[in-house]
């Protein structure tokens, strides 16, 4: 349990998700002042729109961070540039294969940990020397793989011999005590971060994932290959019924497009992307990054019935 607070030299081994829009420099510099991991979430952002909120970062707080990058995203190469040159101590990936980018980050002691969706991919990273593995199941928000964490996590556990974190539907410390006993060595959190004070998504967005029950996180977009989960409303409704009725990609790009911006900047819950995970219905309240962090803690420690992590 402490191979994760060893590799990325922070007191909690939890992460909180890089989530694009949401995952500002001001999240993530809060979550890791309050010792845990905070990461900016790049999307589909410009580079030097990374480089200016990785510098928001290390102008408040000393401790490690790190950038998330959309592999996705046409901007993918330019971010990793950038975050080599700010050397960055540490780079999770999402929506496809870090490989050919592994080189370039390891020579600059960047410690790199892929997000993946399945034991194949994380057996390959390993590999080409990922430090560490973040298996996300399909509870999780935003862009999803097929397997639940529950059966995922111990399978990933067991195929390979990096550090694994669990991600995909916990949101308290019966989660986090959960993912321990499936093998993982850390968490890493989205949803709950959104509610966050610190997090700067719009009061609407937020309220939408404090009032969301427990089948509220759907799934659209299984027929383009890339299935997001986010909150059930009428972007989601318009968006099943066009797949129904046999919409191209091309199409369903398009009726997609700039909507997670339109629920973090306008709160717009009814046409924008909520992406948030199934454990949103265990969200209830919006409390600072550290309440966040030394809660789930407490509660963790409680159900293990012992001490686990001592604040340095
Ligand atoms: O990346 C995420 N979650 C995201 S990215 C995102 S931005 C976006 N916006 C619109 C459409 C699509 C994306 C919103 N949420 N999570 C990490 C994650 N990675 N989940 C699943 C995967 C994954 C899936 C397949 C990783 C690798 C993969 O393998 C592909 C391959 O090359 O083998």
């Amino acid at each position: 349990m402490d191979k994760v607070r060893k590799l990325l030299n922070i007191e909690f081994p939890i992460l909180q998700g890089g989530m694009a829009w949401v995952a500002t420099a001001k999240l993530a510099a809060a979550v890791s002042a309050a010792g845990g991991l905070g990461i900016i979430g790049a999307g589909h952002a410009p580079a030097e729109w990374v480089r200016q909120e990785i510098r928001k970062v290390r102008s408040v707080t000393s401790h490690p961070f790190g950038v998330n990058v959309m592999l996705m995203s046409p901007c993918a190469a330019e971010v990793i540039r950038v975050v080599v040159e700010e050397r960055v101590p540490v780079v999770t990936t999402g929506a496809g294969s870090p490989g050919p980018f592994l080189e370039s980050l390891k020579a600059v002691g960047c410690k790199v940990i892929p997000v993946v969706a399945s034991v194949a991919l994380a057996r390959r990273l390993e590999r080409l020397g990922a430090d560490a593995i973040i298996a996300e199941g399909s509870e999780a928000g935003g862009h999803i793989g097929d397997v639940s964490t529950m059966s995922l996590v111990p399978q990933v556990v067991d195929a390979v011999t990096i550090p694994v974190i669990a991600a995909g539907g916990i949101a308290d410390g019966r989660g986090i005590a959960a993912a321990l006993m499936l093998g993982a060595a850390g968490v890493q959190l989205g949803t709950r971060f959104i509610c966050a004070s610190e997090c700067e998504a719009h009061i609407a967005y937020k309220e939408a994932v404090m009032g969301a029950g427990d089948r509220d996180a759907v799934v659209c977009g299984l027929s383009t290959g890339h299935p997001v989960r986010s909150l059930k409303n009428q972007l989601t409704r318009d968006y099943t019924l066009l797949e129904k009725q046999g919409a191209s990609e091309e199409e369903l790009g398009q009726l997609g497009s700039g909507r997670l911006r339109l629920a973090f900047e306008q709160g717009d819950v009814r046409n924008g992307s909520l992406m948030a995970g199934q454990s949103a219905g265990l969200v209830k309240d919006i409390r600072t990054a550290e309440e966040i962090i030394l809660s789930l803690v407490q509660e963790t420690e409680r159900l293990m019935g012992r001490k686990l992590w001592t604040r340095n």
